[in-house]
């Protein structure tokens, strides 16, 4: 669409979220979109990727960068996550940091920043889950300030929850009010910049964060083997996709297929629902478990899963 068809007073505005894994960046997202786009779970390292998610408040269009939380690990896997975390900050107009208000934040708040060579650009710090806290009985204000003075593109701070929703309406006021006129990225409602075949994958993984325990979660990648669409009418579209769970040991394929394959039937039917309910329509749904050792140090593996490398990474990898 041409700038000049779009609406002389669409506003748009970019911003970044941003934190340390588990502070609750993805809830905070589907929060304000209304729905469960981007996948969550209680286990920390969810999210690999970072991508748009746009919703749009009257003529403001808001596209939340999501991002993988910052960490420290020397696994090609997790390192090529916190660049994809740097990079999602990159180019946007405001960057959201959030802090979980039942951590100790301020070490929190050092330990993610450590993560930055460049000073971060103009931020907000929104403070999460106050639905587990007694806010009356914290000083905010006083962590704020702190937090502050070691990053003074800081502008401001709220206090939100996910949850139950406290402030969040002040929040998305916020937002809107510091929109600049522009044109929107995705004016005809497109919701993201990755594909169905992203949201695939990602669902049958948030499964699989789901069911499965220890390290598990951590040493499985999804990928997709093959993704139809089948039009047979435009009103009821249908997707026909086989996607494989690659696991690093022949021992977890076993758990992951489950006693009479129940494991995977569950994940299968899981993801099956909320990949119908974004297709809008009817879904086939093949997965397979495949042994793909140390896939999380393989270039390619981590290329087909959409982490390309970055400046820290291993010089030389294991060819598949
Ligand atoms: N009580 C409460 N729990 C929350 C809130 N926000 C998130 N959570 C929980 O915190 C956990 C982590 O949430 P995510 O949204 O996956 O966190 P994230 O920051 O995206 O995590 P990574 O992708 O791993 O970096 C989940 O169990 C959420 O249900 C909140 O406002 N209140
Ligand atoms: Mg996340």
């Amino acid at each position: 669409m041409l700038i000049e068809d779009q609406h002389p007073l669409n506003k748009s505005i970019m911003i970044s979220v941003l934190g340390k894994p588990n502070v609750g960046k993805s809830s905070f997202i589907n929060h304000l979109l209304g729905f469960d786009l981007t996948i969550v779970s209680n286990k920390p390292q969810t999210t690999r990727n970072h991508f748009h998610c746009a919703f749009t408040i009257d003529r403001t269009e808001v596209v939340l960068v999501d991002t993988p939380g910052v960490h420290s690990n020397a696994q090609e896997l997790n390192k090529r996550m916190v660049g994809q975390a740097k990079m999602g900050s990159e180019g946007v107009d405001l960057n959201f940091i959030l802090i979980d208000l039942t951590t100790n934040m301020v070490a929190e708040f050092k330990d993610f920043l450590k993560n930055f060579d460049a000073p971060l650009t103009r931020s907000w710090v929104i403070f999460t889950k106050a639905d587990l806290v007694k806010l009356d009985e914290m000083n905010v204000e006083a962590v704020f300030n702190e937090i502050k003075s070691l990053s003074p593109s800081i502008e401001k701070y709220f206090v939100i929850s996910s949850k139950d929703g406290h402030n969040i309406h002040e929040l998305t006021g916020a937002i809107a009010d510091t929109a600049e006129s522009g044109p929107h990225l995705y004016p005809h409602g497109d919701v993201s910049n990755k594909n169905m075949r992203f949201f695939a994958t990602e669902y049958i993984r948030e499964q699989a964060f789901r069911l499965l325990k220890e390290e598990l979660p951590y040493e499985i990648a999804v990928v997709i083997d093959e993704y139809k669409d089948i039009v047979k009418k435009e009103t009821d579209p249908e997707a026909h996709i086989s996607a494989s769970i690659l696991v690093n040991r022949p021992s977890q394929r076993a758990i992951v297929v489950g006693k009479g394959g129940m494991v995977i039937k569950e994940i299968g039917q899981n993801a099956r629902k909320k990949i119908e309910a974004m297709v809008g329509g009817k879904v086939h749904l093949n997965l397979h478990v495949k042994v793909s050792p140390k896939w999380f140090n393989n270039n390619w593996v981590l290329d087909e899963i959409g982490l390309p490398r970055t400046q820290n990474s291993a010089r030389v990898w294991r060819k598949k």
